[in-house]
């Protein structure tokens, strides 16, 4: 990427973003050169936004959320970015934010960038290169980064680690009202928010309220922030006005406690690790030699002439 390309991505252009974005998805060892330069570059830039992730069921209304969300924003005179994760489990099928369809008035705006996801897989990852994704919205100005994924798998974790605050749809239930939700999710998210509170269903997403509240305070969360529950109708517009105003409230407080600049410092601590170890992988992917003995060290595990520890060892020794 030129220096002029890197010039316009911090002026904002959405044309050099989505390039620069292309160059860093690329898995090509001259374009990961030319990634890592730019986002040294950009890195000063980058920092300045709020970044919240949006988990959910398939249905859950995820789309059309982020759509009221994304133009509640726009109106607030935000510039807003709109990534997906897919989770490397086939059940989504691939891209999600296909559907930009139900997206429609946010993706006409001038102030909303919204990157579907690329939609095979990566090396040891279901993130592909969401966090450096992030830096570069950051870059061209964008205010609020949603980063988006279907809460199936384990890209709910992935999302938790590499945003601000986490957030997770819901629908209203009645019975076993813990059912739909993994156990773990209670514990990442800062917002349980109960979606489709509208026309029959506006008692029992009420009745859901209630009982999921009653099971987080059953969590008996330690630090500065209990996570929140409420209801929205993302259909209706009804109460996305009070999901931002709390996700203000949340920065506000975590700035003044100090609690956002060490969660994102310790995001990038556990980046770096990741980073690491998918390094690592690669070493030993596009290692000649390994290359090489790999199918005999194989054999020999197949045919009991050798012990699987033995021949892994043998190869690791190898970098
Ligand atoms: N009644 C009601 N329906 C809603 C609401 N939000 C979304 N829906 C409907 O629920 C269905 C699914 O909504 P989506 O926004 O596509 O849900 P999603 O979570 O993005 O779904 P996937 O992309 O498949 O994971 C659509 O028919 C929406 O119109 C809501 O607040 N109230
Ligand atoms: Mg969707």
């Amino acid at each position: 990427m030129s220096a002029s390309n890197a010039e316009k991505l911090l002026q904002g252009n959405r044309r050099a973003l989505a390039k620069a974005i292309t160059l860093v998805e690329s898995k090509l060892d001259r374009h990961r050169q030319q990634a890592q330069t730019l986002l040294e570059e950009i890195l000063p830039s980058t920092g300045n936004s709020i970044r919240v992730g949006v988990t959910g069921i398939p249905g859950v209304g995820k789309s059309t959320f982020i759509e009221a969300f994304g133009m509640l924003l726009i109106s607030l005179g935000k510039k807003v970015a709109v990534l997906a994760v897919d989770p490397s489990s086939p059940v989504a099928g691939g891209s999600i934010l296909g559907d930009k369809t139900r997206m429609e008035l946010l993706s006409r705006e001038e102030n909303a960038f919204i990157r579907p996801s690329p939609s095979e897989g990566t090396l040891g990852g279901v993130a592909h290169k969401t966090r450096e994704t992030i830096l570069l919205c950051e870059a061209a100005a964008y205010d609020v980064i949603i980063v988006e994924t279907v809460g199936v798998g384990q890209s709910e974790y992935e999302v938790a680690s590499m945003v601000d605050f986490f957030l997770v749809l819901m629908v209203p239930n009645a019975g076993d009202e813990l059912q739909g939700i993994k156990k773990g999710i209670m514990e990442l998210a800062d917002a349980l928010v109960i979606n489709k509170a509208d026309g029959a269903s506006v008692t029992l997403a009420e009745q859901s309220r209630v009982q999921y509240r009653n099971a987080i305070n059953l969590l008996h969360f330690t630090g500065f922030w209990t996570p929140k529950v409420m209801t929205c109708s993302a259909l209706e517009n009804d109460n996305i006005e009070a999901v931002w105003a709390m996700i203000v409230d949340y920065y506000f407080a975590a700035l003044d406690k100090g609690t956002f600049v060490k969660k994102r410092a310790k995001q990038n601590a556990e980046w770096m690790r990741r980073l690491m170890h998918e390094m690592v992988e690669l070493r030993l992917e596009q290692n000649p030699d390994i290359k090489h003995i790999y199918p005999q060290l194989e054999a020999q595990v197949v045919n009991g002439t050798s012990t699987p520890y033995a021949a892994a060892k043998r190869l690791i020794d190898m970098i």
